[in-house]
């Protein structure tokens, strides 16, 4: 893991093209899975940064190409038959508008439950209008990405030593976990406005206890270091990113960080993501591990449960710091 390297070095000559952002010498930390010194890279990297690569991750290229594949289809629809999935409430097709409270981006996606919900139209909506075989590919991809949250999870729990040590990754293996799956299409850009950059994605964020990326090869994505500064994640797509979320920051007392990110556009390729959301079960109760800070007063967060920061969280707005609710003074 190489962090905060003394000289420039190149990331990616397209990385110069995003004149916002100065050519950063900062490397993202890169996890071999397989390796046996991971779980301690990854520690350090939730600590430092809230976000690493993963590489060695052991999921096939074919699902990754077939997906996206899929996931371009769909969006190639005629929007009248995209917006019979839609509006997003919050699963289904969304174009422009994210989440409830006015913000917006300059993106289109669909949103999908893992626990697939009978009751949700929208998502019913996504896969009558998608390729038959989309639902199928989502459900292997999801299975995929279940089983990388949980290694990375399990990796945090051994090398911190919690105990149980299965405390943090049951929470996304058990079926009632509230996982969901989202594929964002970032349209090129406009010829008329070629040289401003659009907010595909503001910043924000995410909630959920771990977020698994992986992107087509088309820039955008920004992480936000501790000071402030904004540095571009070249991108990789054979690789995942893993990005920490507020869940994983309150049970580790602010250990680690969930790590500001967003995406801007600003580019003739059209960017193309899919990010795994690992959600613990509704019910199921957040704080501080006791095991990590044993008493009570040391802890910097309130106990809540998962179904009370989700509602927070959808009260919110998408650049807001939800996490500040639920602070002990
Ligand atoms: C950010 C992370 C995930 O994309 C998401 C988003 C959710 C949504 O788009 O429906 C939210 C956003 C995300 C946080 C604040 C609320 C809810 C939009 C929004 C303004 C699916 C999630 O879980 O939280």
């Amino acid at each position: 893991v190489v962090l905060l390297q003394p000289e420039p070095v190149t990331l990616n000559s397209q990385v110069y093209a995003n004149p916002k952002c100065k050519p950063s010498p900062v490397l993202i930390p890169v996890v071999n899975l397989t390796d046996q010194n991971a779980k301690t890279q990854i520690v350090k990297a939730c600590e430092e940064l809230g976000f690493f690569k993963v590489v060695h991750h052991g999921v096939q290229p074919e699902l990754l190409t077939r997906l996206e594949e899929e996931a371009i289809k769909f969006f190639a629809l005629p929007q009248s038959h995209k917006d019979k999935a839609g509006p997003a409430d919050p699963f289904g097709y969304g174009s422009k508008r994210i989440g409830p409270n006015g913000d917006v981006g300059w993106i289109e996606y669909i949103l999908l439950n893992a626990n697939s919900d009978p009751t949700s139209t929208k998502t019913a909506a996504v896969f009558q209008q998608a390729h038959a075989s989309f639902r199928e590919t989502v459900e292997v991809y999801m299975e995929e990405m279940k089983d990388i949250s949980r290694k990375v999870l399990e990796m945090v729990a051994e090398e911190l030593k919690i105990e149980p040590k299965e405390k943090l990754s049951k929470l996304v293996k058990v079926k009632e976990s509230d996982s969901c799956l989202r594929m964002n299409h970032y349209p090129e850009k406009e010829e008329t406005r070629p040289d401003k950059d659009e907010v595909g994605f503001g910043e924000h964020t995410d909630p959920q206890l771990v977020s698994v990326l992986r992107s087509n090869d088309t820039e955008g994505l920004q992480i936000c270091l501790k000071d402030g500064t904004w540095v571009d994640v070249p991108p990789d797509h054979s690789s995942f990113f893993v990005i920490v979320g507020d869940t994983l920051q309150v049970m580790t007392n602010g250990r680690f960080k969930s790590v500001k990110h967003r995406v801007l556009t600003n580019t003739k390729r059209s960017r193309l993501s899919m990010i795994y959301f690992a959600g613990p079960p509704l019910t199921e109760k957040i704080a501080p591990l006791s095991c990590l800070v044993p008493m009570q007063e040391d802890w910097l967060y309130k106990e809540f449960t998962w179904s009370q920061y989700k509602s927070a969280a959808y009260r919110s707005k998408l650049g807001d710091y939800r996490l500040g609710l639920f602070e002990k003074q």
